[in-house]
């Protein structure tokens, strides 16, 4: 039966108090064992325990991806080598990958967080979990699966990729929760297709996806082509993987942060002040629980924002909204900022229009030149030149009236878009700076 935890459902007093104890262990632990905190912090001019309360937080310095690559591999690790069981990496775009590592303790942690994210889905013991997530050093495949063997779930480690072993998978074991991205979701809702079965003759009941932005619009397309319920769940490598923030079943907006464990701030990305309650901004979190490799402020990227009205499943917990893109993601059209997600949601919006889409942007003189690839379904594309043509100007028209951005459209033919088994490529950047 699904219950949810009592560090869940704690007034906020009984749950601050244990963060602001959490913090000072913390601060003082990193304080003498990374050397890189203690020169940021003596730099600071400020010591552990100057910590009195959680505002205080505010104080200390703040972590990037900069530190972590300035010290790979194992630079920032708090933890002896011979205590680290277990490293996972981030591939990134560019550059080296970020490294991090996890003691017995943090392994643990992160099987109970995930095992909360995946109860949140109505997810318990009898279920059967097929986690498409890639094994390896990315953290999605590991991560649901101990979180899901913590929960007495019976796991089927099907990792990325092999799409129609998967659908038979499903039919043949009786999966009735997927865990993948978003995007290979909808690729194994073709591979359904083109085995000829439909979503009624699975058990599926429940999609857990993340790891990519993927739209409000682009979840009703999930929902309708795999016939579950789709929720959200968020994490990243750095702050433990999979298993920081979850949508729960009894709501359509916002993910509860597990922020017992993972302490939230939203802060204006340009000035790095701290913004309050309901205004979108930076997501940053200290870790408060973890041993090898503990963050302080360390900022994501991700843009979001949280607030605090209750929840009907119950939960305390501050819910984020759903990730809108990621500051290095973000197009400048023309003066205008635009994430590839906003795109999304009005191509997802549109008739005759598949969940498949590309975003290329190239330079013409100093003015960034947006076209976006977007695949149409089957019948449309084998209608009149004059009915494509139609489709092509009503999406110039909404994208320029609901963002406010001129860009190009080019409608392709049904698959003829890149398919991904893990997070999908959405922007192709030729700008060559
Ligand atoms: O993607 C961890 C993960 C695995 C999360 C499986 C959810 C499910 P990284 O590879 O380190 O870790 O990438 C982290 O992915 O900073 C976000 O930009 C993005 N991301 C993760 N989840 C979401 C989501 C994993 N639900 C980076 N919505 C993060 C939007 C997400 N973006």
């Amino acid at each position: 039966m699904m219950r949810v935890e009592e560090i869940e459902t704690l007034p906020r007093s009984g749950l601050e108090s244990i963060q602001l104890k959490r913090l000072q262990a913390l601060v003082q632990r990193v304080y003498h064992t990374i050397a890189p905190y203690r020169a940021k912090m003596d730099a600071a001019g400020i010591k552990p325990d100057d910590i009195r309360t959680l505002a205080d937080l505010r104080r200390l310095p703040y972590t990037s991806k900069d530190d972590l690559r300035d010290t790979y591999p194992f630079g920032m690790f708090a933890s002896p080598m011979d205590e680290v069981i277990r490293i996972h990496a981030s591939s990134g775009t560019t550059g080296k990958p970020t490294v991090v590592g996890y003691t017995r303790a943090d392994i643990d942690l992160w099987a109970s967080v995930m095992a909360r994210c995946l109860n949140m889905a109505g997810v318990t013991r009898g279920d059967m979990v097929q986690n498409a997530y890639g094994y390896g050093l990315f953290t999605g495949g590991l991560g649901g699966h101990y979180g899901a063997e913590a929960l007495g779930a019976t796991v089927i480690p099907a990792s990325g990729g092999n799409s129609k072993r998967q659908i038979i998978m499903m039919r043949d074991f009786g999966t009735t929760a997927l865990l993948s991205t978003p995007s290979y979701a909808l690729n194994l809702a073709d591979a359904m297709a083109d085995a000829g079965i439909g979503p009624g003759e699975l058990k599926l009941r429940v999609g857990v996806h993340g790891a990519e932005p993927w739209s409000i619009n682009m979840r009703e397309e999930v929902e309708r082509k795999l016939g579950y319920r789709a929720l959200d769940i968020y994490g990243l490598s750095e702050i433990i993987g999979p298993g920081v923030a979850m949508e729960c079943i009894k709501t359509d907006r916002g993910l509860h942060i597990m922020e017992d464990c993972f302490l939230p701030e939203i802060v204006d990305p340009d000035t790095l002040e701290p913004l309050p309650y309901g205004e979108t901004g930076e997501l940053v979190f200290t870790t408060l629980t973890k041993e090898a490799l503990p963050l302080i402020r360390y900022r994501t990227k991700d843009i979001s924002r949280m607030f605090l009205e209750p929840c009907p499943c119950g939960r305390t917990l501050i819910r984020m909204e759903k990730i809108m893109g990621r500051t290095d993601d973000m197009l400048i059209i023309r003066g205008v900022n635009v994430f590839p997600s906003q795109v999304e949601h009005v191509l997802m919006g549109i008739d005759g229009v598949e969940p498949h889409y590309q975003i290329e942007v190239t330079r013409d003189g100093s003015l960034d030149v947006v076209t976006v690839l977007v695949e149409v379904s089957e019948s449309i594309f084998s209608d009149e030149i004059k009915v494509l043509e139609n489709l092509n100007k009503k999406i110039q028209a909404e994208i320029k009236d609901i963002l406010g951005i001129t860009c190009k459209v080019k409608l392709v033919e049904p698959r003829s878009i890149q398919r991904s088994e893990g997070k999908a490529q959405r922007v192709i950047d030729r700008r060559t700076l």
